[in-house]
C-alpha cells in the first residue's frame, strides 16, 4: 500500500520538476565574465532542495483557481529567495557551512564574493519576476506579492529573525522568544507561499485566513522537526552539517522542552493546520499530505 511519505514524495517531485524548469527559463543570461555569478545562482537552485515553499504556493493557487504560469512564476520566485537565504545563512560570517543539499556550498564551490553576489542577485530577481505582467495582469495583485514579500524578508521577518539568531546564541530563550524568532526566521517564508495563491485568486477573507493559519502553524511544526533532526540526525542523512545548534549553544524549542515534548507540539500545530483546511474540502488533499509528511520526514 502507497503510504503518506510516498505520495508526498511524488507530489513534490512533480511540482518541483515544473518549477525547475520554470526556474531555467527565468534565468537571466550573460554575456561577459558575470557568468559566474549566474554559474552560482543556478548551482545553488540546481543543486536539490524539497521544494516545499514552491509547492504551498502551487497548491494554495490551485485552491484559488489561479492559472498555471502565475503560479509557477510566484512558486519560482519564491524558490530563488530561499536559496538566496541558505547561500546566505552558509557564509563564513553567518553560519559557517561547507555543505548544503549534500553538496559543496556555494562559497566553497566558488568563493565568498561570488556567494554573496548569488545570493543578491536570487533575492532581486525574485522581485523582478513578482513585478512582471506575466505574473499577474491586475498591477495592485502584483503590488501585494511585492510587498507582502518585502515584508516577509526584511527585519520583521527573515533578515530580523537570522539578526535575532546570531546574537541569541548561549542565551537563555524562553518559549515565547524562541517561537517569534523561529516565526520570523522561516515562518514568514512559509506563510507568503501559502497566501500567494489566495493574493493572486483574490480570495475571500475567511479563505485567507484558512490557508494563512495552515501556512503559520506547519511552518512552526516544519521548524521543530528541522531541530530535531539537527540533533538526532545524521549529516549523510540530511545532506547538511547536523549537531551545530548544540554545539553553538542555541536556544530551541528541542533543547527547551526536550525531544518528546517538541515533537507532541508539532503534532499538535500538525492537527491544528489540518483542521484550517476543512473550508477548502477535496482540493487540498495534498497539502494535507504535506503536513503530514512534515512531520516523519527525515530530511
Ligand atoms: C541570511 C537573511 C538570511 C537569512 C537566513 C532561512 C535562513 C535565514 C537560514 C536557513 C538556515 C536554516 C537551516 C534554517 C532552518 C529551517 C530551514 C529554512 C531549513 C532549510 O529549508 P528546507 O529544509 O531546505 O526546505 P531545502 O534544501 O529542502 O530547500
Amino acid at each position: 500500500m502507497i503510504n503518506n511519505n510516498d505520495l508526498a514524495k511524488a507530489a513534490l517531485a512533480k511540482a518541483a520538476a515544473q518549477v525547475e524548469e520554470k526556474l531555467l527559463k527565468l534565468l537571466p543570461k550573460a554575456v561577459d565574465l558575470e557568468q559566474q555569478v549566474i554559474d552560482a545562482m543556478t548551482y545553488a537552485l540546481m543543486v536539490g532542495g524539497k521544494r516545499i515553499r514552491p509547492f504551498l504556493v502551487m497548491e494554495s493557487a490551485n485552491l484559488f483557481g489561479v492559472g498555471k504560469n502565475s503560479a509557477l512564476r510566484v512558486a519560482a520566485a519564491v524558490e530563488c529567495v530561499h536559496t538566496y537565504s541558505l547561500i546566505h545563512d552558509d557564509l563564513p560570517c553567518m553560519d559557517d557551512d561547507d555543505m548544503r543539499r549534500g553538496q559543496p556550498s556555494v562559497h566553497k564551490k566558488f568563493d565568498e564574493a561570488t556567494a554573496v553576489l548569488a545570493g543578491d542577485a536570487l533575492l532581486t530577481l525574485a522581485f523582478e519576476i513578482l513585478a512582471h505582467e506575466e505574473t499577474h495582469s491586475d498591477g495592485r495583485v502584483r503590488c501585494e506579492l511585492i510587498s507582502y514579500l518585502a515584508k516577509a524578508l526584511g527585519v520583521n521577518g527573515m533578515v530580523g529573525g537570522q539578526m535575532f539568531d546570531l546574537l541569541a546564541e548561549n542565551q537563555d530563550l524562553d518559549k515565547v522568544r524562541i517561537t517569534r524568532l523561529q516565526r520570523m526566521k522561516t515562518g514568514e517564508l512559509i506563510i507568503f507561499s501559502g497566501k500567494a495563491g489566495a493574493i493572486l485568486g483574490k480570495g475571500e477573507e475567511r479563505r485567507r485566513q484558512a490557508i494563512k493559519g495552515y501556512s503559520h502553524d506547519m511552518g512552526l511544526a516544519f521548524q521543530i522537526i528541522d531541530d530535531l533532526l539537527d540533533e538526532e540526525g545524521s549529516t549523510e542523512e540530511i545532506g547538511k552539517t547536523t549537531g551545530k545548534d548544540a554545539a553553538a549553544g542555541k536556544a530551541t524549542l528541542v533543547s527547551l522542552s526536550g525531544p518528546e515534548k517538541a515533537r507532541m507540539q508539532a503534532e499538535m500545530l500538525i492537527n491544528q493546520a489540518l483542521r484550517h483546511l476543512d473550508v477548502f474540502g477535496e482540493k487540498a488533499e495534498n497539502l494535507r499530505i504535506l503536513a503530514k509528511f512534515i512531520i516523519n520526514r527525515r530530511r
